[in-house]
Parts: C-alpha cells; sequence; structure tokens
C-alpha cells in the first residue's frame, strides 16, 4: 500500500501589523545612504509609487498600481522611468526580507513611508494589489511631459480621474527631490528643504520672480535671486492657469489645507487601478510614523 505523505502549508495572512514592520524597514533604509543626493531615498521612492500609479486610463481600467508592471520591459525603460531602478533597486532588500508582500503594495507603501517620514501629512493606505505579468504593462506616454501647458496636464490627469483641485495638490510633491541631467535632462531641486514635506513648492511659485534658464538643456525656469531652484514649465502653469491658480494660491497660504488635500489625493492615487474587491481592509490604515512608535 501507498502511504500518502500531505504537506500542509497554510497561508500566511499578513496583519496590519505585519505592514507596520514593512513600513519601519522601509523607514530605516530611508537614510542609511548619506552620501545619494540630498542625503535621503524617501524622494526617488515617492517618484516610484507615483509612477507605478499614475498609468492609470479610467476609460479601460489599465494600468495603475496593482501589478506593479513597471518591474518589465519596456515599461521599466520608459524614458519616464529613468532612474527609478535605483528605487526599485532598493526596494529589492524588502521584498527579499518580506517576501509575501506585493510588489504594487510594497512600492505604494514606500511613498506612503516617504511622505510620513518627511515630515508630511498622514496618508491612509490599504494592502491588496497583486503582482501582474509583463502583458500587463501599459504603454508609453501615459506620464505627463513637464514641457508641455495646462491642457496636457488636464488630458493626462483627467484620464486617470482627477481633478483640477488633485492636479495641484499632487503637484506638491515637488516640495521634495530634485531633476537630475542624466534621468530626465532637467536639473535641480524645487525647494531649499528637498528631503521635508512642506508647502514651500507654492510658496516660491508665487514669491519667488521665475525666469527662463540660459543653458543647452530642456526649458526650464531659475528664481531669478538665487539661481539655485527649479521650475518644470507644468510647475508654473500653477501659476498662469486661472483655475490651477486658485488652489495653488490658497496651499501657498495655508499648509493645513495643502497637507489635507494632498493626503486625499496621493492616497487615492496609490489605489488606481486596484479593484475594491482585493482590498484586505474597507477601512484604510494608518501606520505610524518612527516618531510616534520611540523606537
Ligand atoms: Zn514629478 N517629476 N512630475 N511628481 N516628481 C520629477 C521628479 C519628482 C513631473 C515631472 O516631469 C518630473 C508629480 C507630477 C509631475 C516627484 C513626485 C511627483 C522630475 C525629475 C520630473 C521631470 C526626474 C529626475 O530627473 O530625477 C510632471 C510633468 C508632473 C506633472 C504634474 C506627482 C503627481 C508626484 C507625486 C505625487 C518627486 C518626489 C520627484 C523627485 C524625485 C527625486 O529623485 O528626487
Amino acid at each position: 500500500s501507498v502511504t500518502q505523505v500531505v504537506k500542509s502549508k497554510t497561508k500566511f495572512t499578513p496583519t496590519k501589523e505585519d505592514y507596520q514592520k514593512v513600513y519601519n524597514r522601509i523607514a530605516d533604509l530611508l537614510d542609511e545612504n548619506g552620501e545619494y543626493d540630498d542625503g535621503s531615498y524617501g524622494p526617488v521612492l515617492v517618484r516610484l509609487a507615483w509612477h507605478s500609479s499614475g498609468t492609470y486610463d479610467k476609460n479601460d481600467n489599465t494600468g495603475g498600481s496593482n501589478y506593479a508592471t513597471m518591474r518589465f520591459d519596456p515599461e521599466a525603460l520608459h524614458a519616464a522611468n529613468n532612474g527609478l531602478n535605483i528605487a526599485r533597486t532598493i526596494m529589492e532588500k524588502v521584498k527579499k526580507e518580506f517576501d509575501w508582500i506585493s510588489y504594487g503594495d510594497l512600492w505604494t507603501l514606500a511613498g506612503v513611508v516617504a511622505i510620513q517620514e518627511m515630515q508630511g501629512p498622514k496618508i491612509p493606505w490599504r494592502a491588496g494589489r497583486i503582482d501582474g505579468f509583463a502583458k500587463d504593462a501599459t504603454p508609453d506616454g501615459r506620464l505627463p511631459d513637464a514641457t508641455q501647458g495646462s491642457d496636457h496636464l488636464r488630458n493626462i490627469f483627467y484620464r486617470m480621474g482627477f481633478n483640477d483641485q488633485e492636479i495641484v495638490a499632487l503637484s506638491g510633491a515637488h516640495a521634495l527631490g530634485r531633476c537630475h541631467t542624466d534621468r530626465s535632462g532637467f536639473e535641480g531641486p524645487w525647494t531649499f528643504s528637498p528631503t521635508t514635506f512642506t508647502n514651500d513648492y507654492f510658496k516660491l511659485l508665487f514669491d519667488e520672480k521665475w525666469v527662463w534658464k540660459k543653458w543647452n538643456g530642456p526649458k526650464q525656469l531659475e528664481d531669478k535671486k538665487t539661481k539655485s531652484l527649479m521650475m518644470l514649465p507644468t510647475d508654473y502653469v500653477l501659476t498662469q492657469d486661472k483655475s490651477f491658480k486658485k488652489f495653488a494660491k490658497a496651499y501657498a497660504d495655508n499648509q493645513e489645507v495643502f497637507f489635507q488635500d494632498f493626503s486625499k489625493a496621493f492616497s487615492k492615487l496609490l489605489e488606481l487601478g486596484v479593484p475594491q474587491s482585493q482590498f484586505v481592509s474597507t477601512e484604510p490604515w494608518e501606520l505610524k510614523t518612527t516618531d510616534e512608535q520611540q523606537r
């Protein structure tokens, strides 16, 4: 007779506490390399979360954060994603330690960690994204082109399901990080504190005099006073278009209002393309910052 040995493998069901552990691991990685840029991987991780979500098209429900298709060529090689291999490589370390998390959850969670740890607002977040396949990857051209104007911004963001107020709020993420000539062709940071989340981007847009930079690179603006800050044409448009300007001014005047609106819009961005039925909880979670945990 044959004795059959049945190996029963119980599937690991992560809890909120498990995701908090992943959060903490990512938080520890943010400033492990003081040599990198302004001393933090936070900004490039926010950009990874954004580019992995902003491919969403509400018309056919393709793209978005669900399948983490930036893992695959040609999406990984789209010019818009230049430099994000750095962010994806850092996230591999976390994935090795927490192999049960999906890439979509990992990358969006990294965006949440980065914003919260860099003094930004709490970002409600839910788990449940699943890994997709190369066939789910999105075509090039779904992310915004910095050289264009308000019509383009609206076309791109309306396609994701955002309105003018949300476009402006999301653009405030440019308080963080910088442009790199070897990634986008543009150069420099938007603010004097690129690793702290503030409403300075909006303040500077209105308070500084912005002039076209004289150089061989793509069209960008520099602040007349110090010439050390930059704005993309799509940033400057927020002060020129009547509807955008109203929101940009409100965010320049009141950081609280900006934080609230950014939190809502960024949370929504990170859930684009994820079927509601996939989320493990109906109520989004607020994960604790490292400060709150006094680790
Ligand atoms: Zn960005 N972004 N972005 N962005 N972005 C860059 C960098 C960063 C646009 C854009 O072309 C560029 C949003 C919206 C838009 C961040 C977050 C968010 C760079 C520089 C460019 C060219 C890349 C480089 O050279 O490294 C355009 C046209 C946008 C339309 C409005 C939204 C929305 C974001 C998040 C909510 C962040 C954090 C960076 C900095 C990355 C870094 O490595 O420092």
